[in-house]
C-alpha cells in the first residue's frame, strides 16, 4: 500500500489538489471534511453534533473523527492506498492513524504539507464562501479562528512527522497546475524511494 497525507492550514488547496492525485495515483481519497459534511447534509445525530463545532470553527471532537476513518476504512478493504486530506488534525489522531495502519501493516510514506501565507488563505476561503454555501468560510472571524486552531492544535502534527522523517514541506502558491506538478514530484520520489 502506498498511503500518502496532505496536511496543511485550511484553504491551502488540499481539497483541490487530493482531486487530481486520487486520479493519478489510484488511491482512494480519505477526506474528513467531505465525510463530516456529507453527514451534515443527511441530518445524522454525527452530523448534527458535528455542525455545531464546524460552524464556530473549532475542530470536531477525535473520537468522533476517529470512529468515522475507522469505518471508511473497513468499507474499503482492497485499497491500493489512501490519500489522507485533513487528517490528522491533532496528534491523538496521528497516533490513532499509526495504530490503525499498524494493525493493517502497512505506514505512511510521505506527508507533504502545502505552504501558503495567511493573507492568500483569508482571500481564498472568502471567496469560495461566496458559492459553496459553506457556514465557515463566509464569517472572516470564523476562518481566523479556524487559523487559531491549526496554529495550535494541528501544527503539532507536523512535528510527530518530522521526527518520523516523513514530513516534506509543498510551496501551496501559484496556479492549482504548477502545485500539482510540485506534489507530484515530491510522490514519485518518495514511491521510487519506498521500492529501491
Ligand atoms: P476541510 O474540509 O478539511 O477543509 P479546509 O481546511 O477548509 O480546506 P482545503 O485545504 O481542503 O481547501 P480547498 O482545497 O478546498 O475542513 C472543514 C472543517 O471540518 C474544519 O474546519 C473542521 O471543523 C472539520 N474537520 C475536518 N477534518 C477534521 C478532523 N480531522 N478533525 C476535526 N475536525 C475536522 O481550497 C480552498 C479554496 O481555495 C477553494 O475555493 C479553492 O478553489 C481555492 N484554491 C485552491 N488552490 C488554489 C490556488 N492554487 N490558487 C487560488 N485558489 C486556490
Amino acid at each position: 500500500m502506498f498511503n500518502l497525507i496532505l496536511f496543511g492550514p485550511p484553504g491551502s488547496g488540499k481539497g483541490t489538489q487530493s482531486e487530481r492525485l486520487v486520479e493519478k495515483y489510484g488511491v482512494v481519497h480519505l477526506s474528513t471534511g467531505n465525510l463530516l459534511r456529507a453527514e451534515i447534509a443527511e441530518k445524522t445525530p454525527l452530523g448534527i453534533e458535528a455542525k455545531s463545532f464546524i460552524d464556530k470553527g473549532q475542530l470536531v471532537p477525535d473520537e468522533v473523527v476517529i470512529g468515522m476513518v475507522d469505518s471508511y476504512f473497513d468499507q474499503h478493504k482492497g485499497a491500493r492506498g489512501f490519500l489522507f486530506d485533513g487528517f490528522p488534525r491533532t496528534v491523538a489522531q496521528a497516533k490513532a492513524l499509526d495504530k490503525l495502519l499498524e494493525l493493517k501493516k502497512t505506514n505512511i510514506a510521505a506527508v507533504l504539507a502545502l505552504d501558503v501565507n495567511e493573507e492568500e488563505l483569508v482571500k481564498r476561503l472568502l471567496n469560495r464562501g461566496k458559492t459553496s454555501g459553506r457556514s465557515d468560510d463566509t464569517d472572516e472571524s470564523v476562518i481566523r479562528k479556524r487559523f487559531s486552531v491549526y496554529n495550535n492544535e494541528t501544527s503539532p502534527v507536523a512535528e510527530h512527522y518530522k521526527k518520523a522523517k516523513k514530513f516534506q514541506a509543498v510551496k501551496g502558491e501559484g496556479s492549482v497546475d504548477e502545485i500539482f506538478a510540485r506534489l507530484c514530484e515530491a510522490i514519485d520520489a518518495r514511491m521510487k524511494k519506498q521500492q529501491d
